[in-house]
């Protein structure tokens, strides 16, 4: 059969089960979209390609399956970079397909120009510039088994213009991609591995992101009550295990709960499954787990060693290394380290002032997960309202909770919200935003009205940047630049101009009626809710700080959690 490279595109998409991308069309990729306005693939049109980078991780972090975004070639791809990089940083299998402008105009400074390809390059896992249709064949195949396999990760593919019209006979498509297998592991170093936790007295478990990467949430909680291992988690690993089993410590470091923090100070084993010991988790990172020897899992070898130096780094899928271990690891009930567990969460446990009221970041919180489905997914935006949401939402199941970690995105929460919601149709979306961070994809509302997508936007509005008032407040003796909005903005009707039902909490006679309608009506929903701009996150390790050397946290009027 005769395709040109747009067709070739979009049937090796078709046929590797991608059934919606999200983008802008451009004069670079009109071929695409004429090929893809005559598919079957359902196409969401954001209003800003930032926005359809992020509904792209929004679908591939609930589903765990790799997903597309396009854009045309200059603004189309720049817009696009941050959501890239974002994705990077989190090991998201995003893959963008950006037009470029035909081969012979490319290095000439033509309309649209710029080199996508070379400011891609730090930014993705790989990338390509396709040079005729035919490599289509190979390079878009590619590109989603590189996004999806071993640690997952952002990939780039960028396609001239003449590419995607030019015609070639394809006698046969490719199968459908599987990822790569994962590396083999050594018998004798899981075996070392076993030994390691059956000798330690004090264990304690740091799960990352790579056990969400890897399903492997089951088979962790197998090794946990096993081995009786305390277990915390970092941000982006929140929901690997339930909020309320009773090994689990919650979020590790920054904004963690001082128990937490300070068992990792004594545990004489730590072992970090999926981890990368970013420092927001860590700390110091030369104080972190003074007292430990470190058992290092991860799919990636380079993560091994390259923050914290482990006795014994393993790579592997960390799913596949908890089923290795599992028959070799001792039932133990560590009763001491775990009595010594509970008294130290009994004398220093995470204090939340202000759960009853709806118009406190606790409460409002509280409120809204008792009147969400269980497994409704959580998406956040970056700044105070996030660290509120990591402390006290409690979640249940992996893939509920997406937040954008390592590059900390303003703007992400909503557009990943539509794009959960498109993965997941049958589930309630809700977005935790901040008034600094929704607006800086405010126009995706339009998307979210336009989809009826079941996204309910929760927004904590201090009319501040929160978190940069807070750290003015604590490290810049209270000199507050630029951190106050000296204009009030009136999301309710902002929201209701997109088309979309809002309410202000303040207002409503009855707050609580008011939220449950609210999150109970199908489509898209806003609910304004006023924060006081005194409301800080804590505890707060310092900048540089040790995590034993946290501040804050001692609230009068608090209960724990
Ligand atoms: C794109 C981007 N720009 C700047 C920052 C730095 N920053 C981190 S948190 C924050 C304030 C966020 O304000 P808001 O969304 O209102 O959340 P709040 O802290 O008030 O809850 C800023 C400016 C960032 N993380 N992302
Ligand atoms: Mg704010």
């Amino acid at each position: 059969m005769k395709l040109t490279g747009a067709e070739l595109i979009i049937r090796l998409l078709e046929l590797n089960r991608i059934t919606t991308v999200a983008g802008i069309p451009g004069g670079a990729n009109l071929p695409l979209y004429d090929a893809l306005g005559a598919s079957s693939i359902r196409h969401v049109l954001t209003r800003h390609e930032q926005g359809a980078g992020f509904v792209a991780q929004g679908m591939a972090r609930a589903s765990g399956r790799p997903a597309v975004c396009l854009g045309t070639s200059g603004p189309g791809a720049t817009n696009l970079l941050t959501a890239i990089a974002d994705a990077k940083l989190d090991s998201i299998p995003i893959v963008a397909i950006t037009g470029q402008v035909p081969r012979a105009m490319i290095g000439t400074d033509a309309f649209q120009e710029i080199d996508t390809y070379g400011l891609t390059i730090p930014i993705t896992k790989h990338n390509f510039l396709v040079r005729s249709a035919r490599d289509l064949l190979e390079v878009i195949p590619d590109a989603l088994r590189i996004a999806s396999s071993g640690r997952p990760g952002p990939v780039v593919v960028d396609v001239p213009k003449d590419v995607q019209t030019e015609a070639v006979e394809v006698d046969h498509l490719p199968a459908p991609v599987r990822p790569n297998p994962p590396p083999r592991m050594e018998a004798s170093e899981i075996g070392r591995a076993a030994k390691l936790i059956n000798d330690s007295k004090r264990p304690l478990l740091l799960v990352g992101a790579g056990v969400i990467a890897a399903e492997a949430s089951a088979k962790l909680l197998g090794l946990v009550e096993r081995a009786s291992i305390p277990t915390a988690a970092t941000l982006l690993a929140l929901g690997a295990l339930p909020h309320n089993h009773l090994l689990f410590l919650g979020m590790v470091g920054m904004h963690a709960a001082r128990f937490t923090n300070l068992l990792l100070d004594e545990c004489d084993l730590l072992i970090g499954l999926g981890v990368r010991f970013d420092d927001r988790a860590t700390g110091k990172a030369a104080e972190f787990c003074p007292r430990a020897k470190i058992l290092h899992i991860d799919i990636d070898p380079s993560e091994l060693g390259k923050i914290k130096e482990p006795a014994l780094g393993i790579t592997a899928d960390v799913g596949e290394a908890l089923s290795a271990l599992e028959p070799l690891i001792e039932s133990d009930p560590r009763t001491e380290w775990i009595r010594h567990m509970r008294g130290l969460r009994e004398r220093y446990p995470l204090m939340v002032p202000g759960t009853d009221d709806p118009l406190r970041p606790y409460g409002i919180i509280r409120h809204a997960a008792a009147l969400l489905p269980e497994d409704a997914i959580i998406t956040s935006d970056v700044g105070q309202h996030q660290m509120w949401v990591a402390q006290a939402f409690p979640f249940t199941r992996p893939r509920q909770w997406l937040t954008s970690g390592g590059l900390g995105t303003m703007g992400f929460g909503m557009p990943a919200a539509i794009g959960a919601a498109l993965a997941a149709p049958n589930r309630v979306v809700a977005c935790f935003s901040g008034d600094g961070s929704l607006l800086m994809n405010l126009q995706e509302l339009a998307t979210a009205a336009e989809q009826q997508v079941t996204v309910k936007i929760i927004l904590l509005n201090n009319s501040h940047l929160g978190l940069v008032r807070q750290q003015q407040h604590l490290f810049y003796g209270r000199r507050y630049c630029a951190s106050r909005f000296e204009a009030q903005t009136d999301f309710v009707a902002i929201a209701r101009g997109f088309g979309i039902p809002a309410v202000d909490l303040c207002e409503a006679r009855d707050p609580l009626a008011a939220l449950e309608q609210a999150i109970r009506r199908p489509g898209p929903g806003l609910v304004n809710v006023p924060i006081a701009p005194e409301e800080n996150v804590y505890p707060m390790v310092p900048p540089g700080g040790a995590n034993r050397d946290m501040i804050g946290g001692d609230f009068d009027d608090a209960k724990p959690a």
